[in-house]
C-alpha cells in the first residue's frame, strides 16, 4: 500500500492546461484525461483467504475500529481509496470489500457546456491539509494531514423492551475522509464502516458556486468490488416488489432475479429495486447465501445524456473485476461502456458500480459558502451474519 508518489502529482499538475475559470486539474482537457488514468496505482489483487486486513496493510493504511479492518490508500486519480475492508471482532474474521472507489464525479451543466470529469483530471493531487482543530478534532490527521480517520458515536443502533425492562445499544462508525479541491468547489469524500456490518459511501458538495446559477448535475459513479468470503464465485441478483395481476392491490411478491452477465440496469423506485452481491459458495447458519446489498438513496434520481455518453445509460452496472478496469469515462472517451464486452459474471469475481445523480438547482442560500450536502448510500449485510452481529 501506498500513498501516491509525489513525482506523479506533479506530473498532471504540470500536464494541465492553464484555465480562466478553475484550477489547471479540473480544466476540461481532451489529453489530461487519458494522462491522468495512467497514473493511478493500481490495486494489488487478494488471494482467496480469510485474514485480516492486516494481512494487507499496516501502520496508517490500517484503520481498525466499529467491528472492522480496513486498508486505504490516496490514488491519482480516485483520491483517497478502500483496498481492503474485513468485519472483525472476537472470533470472527471476513473479508467484505477489496476495492472501493469514487470513479468518476461527471458534472455537466445545463448549458451544455462545460462538462467535467473530475477523477479523470485527478483528485489525488487536489487532496487538500486538513486542520487537527476544526476539521478532526475527535480523530487522528493521516496521509500529511490530508486524510482524517475518526471513531464516531452514530447514535442508536437498537432500542428494545423486553421481559419487562427496554434496553438501549449505541452504535460505532469508523471513518475516513479527505478533502478535494475541484475548481471552486470541495468535494468531501467519506467512507463510514458501521458496527453493524454495513457501510456507506459518501460524497459531500461543498465550496464556492462555479458557475454562479447556472444548474447543474454531479453524478457520482462508485466502484465497488465486493468480495464476500472469497474474491471468486459472486454472483450479482436484482430485488422486485411487484403487485400481480391476480392482487387488488393489498398483496405483493418480491423476489430477486439473477443477472447472469454484464449489464447495465436503471433504477426504479415503483418496484423498491435494489442489488446485491451473492457468494455462491457460502451460506450462513440458517442456510442462507452470503450477500452485501446495495440500496439506492431516494433522492440519487437518474440522468440519460447523449449516446457518445453512453455511461449515463443505467444507474448500476455489474462488470467481470479486471484490475485495469477502473474508470468511467473521459472527456472524449465513455469507458464504462467498454467493459460490457459479454463476459459472464454469474460465478466470477463481479465489480459493480452505482450511480448516484444530484441535480444542483442553485439557490440564494448556496452562496457566497454552500451549505454542506451529502450524498451517499447504503451497502448492507444480508444474511452475511447469521443474526444481528452486534447482539
Ligand atoms: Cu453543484
Amino acid at each position: 500500500m501506498m500513498h501516491v508518489q509525489a513525482g506523479r502529482e506533479r506530473e498532471i499538475d504540470r500536464a494541465a492546461p492553464a484555465a480562466r475559470a478553475c484550477p489547471p486539474w479540473r480544466a476540461p482537457a481532451i489529453a489530461l484525461g487519458a494522462v491522468a488514468l495512467l497514473l493511478g496505482v493500481g490495486a494489488a489483487r487478494p488471494g482467496a483467504a480469510h485474514a485480516a486486513a492486516n494481512a494487507f496493510c499496516s501502520g496508517e493504511q490500517l484503520a481498525v475500529g466499529a467491528n472492522w479492518s480496513v486498508c486505504w490508500e490516496i490514488r491519482a486519480n480516485e483520491g483517497l481509496a478502500i483496498t481492503h475492508a474485513f468485519y472483525t471482532k472476537p472470533g470472527f474474521d471476513r473479508r467484505v470489500l477489496s476495492d472501493a472507489t469514487v470513479a468518476q464525479i461527471f458534472v455537466p451543466y445545463e448549458t451544455g457546456e462545460p462538462r467535467y470529469h473530475d477523477v479523470a483530471y485527478g483528485l489525488g493531487p487536489a487532496m487538500q491539509v486538513l486542520t487537527p482543530t476544526q476539521d478532526c478534532p475527535g480523530g487522528v490527521l493521516l496521509a500529511g494531514k490530508k486524510v482524517c480517520r475518526e471513531i464516531e458515536d452514530r447514535g442508536l443502533a437498537e432500542k428494545y423492551c423486553a421481559g419487562g425492562g427496554c434496553a438501549t445499544r449505541r452504535g460505532k462508525t469508523l471513518s475516513l475522509w479527505s478533502s478535494v479541491q475541484a475548481g471552486a468547489y470541495n468535494y468531501l469524500i467519506r467512507w463510514e464502516f458501521h458496527d453493524d456490518g454495513s457501510f456507506e459511501p459518501r460524497v459531500a458538495l461543498a465550496g464556492v458556486l462555479q458557475f454562479g446559477r447556472t444548474a447543474h448535475f454531479h453524478n457520482v459513479y462508485w466502484r465497488l468490488d465486493l468480495d464476500i468470503g472469497d474474491a471468486e464465485f459472486d454472483r450479482v441478483e436484482e430485488f422486485y416488489r411487484i403487485i400481480p395481476a391476480w392482487s387488488d392491490g393489498t398483496k405483493g411478491v418480491n423476489g430477486w432475479s439473477k443477472l447472469l452477465g454484464e449489464t447495465f440496469r436503471p433504477t426504479d423506485l415503483f418496484t423498491f429495486r435494489k442489488w446485491r452481491v451473492v457468494d455462491t459458495r457460502q451460506v450462513n447458519a440458517r442456510g442462507n447465501a452470503w450477500s452485501y446489498e446495495i440500496i439506492p438513496s431516494p433522492g440519487d434520481g437518474s440522468l440519460r445524456t447523449t449516446r457518445a455518453e453512453g455511461f449515463s445509460r443505467g444507474e448500476f452496472w455489474a462488470t467481470r473485476t479486471r484490475a485495469s478496469e477502473r474508470f468511467v469515462s473521459t472527456n472524449t472517451a465513455d469507458i464504462l461502456s467498454t467493459y460490457l464486452n459479454g463476459e459472464s459474471i454469474d460465478g466470477q469475481d463481479v465489480t459493480v458500480w452505482y450511480v448516484q445523480h444530484a441535480y444542483h438547482e442553485v439557490r440564494d442560500e448556496d452562496a457566497p459558502y454552500m451549505p454542506i450536502e451529502w450524498l451517499g448510500f447504503e451497502v448492507h449485510p444480508r444474511n452475511y451474519f447469521d443474526q444481528n452481529p452486534l447482539d
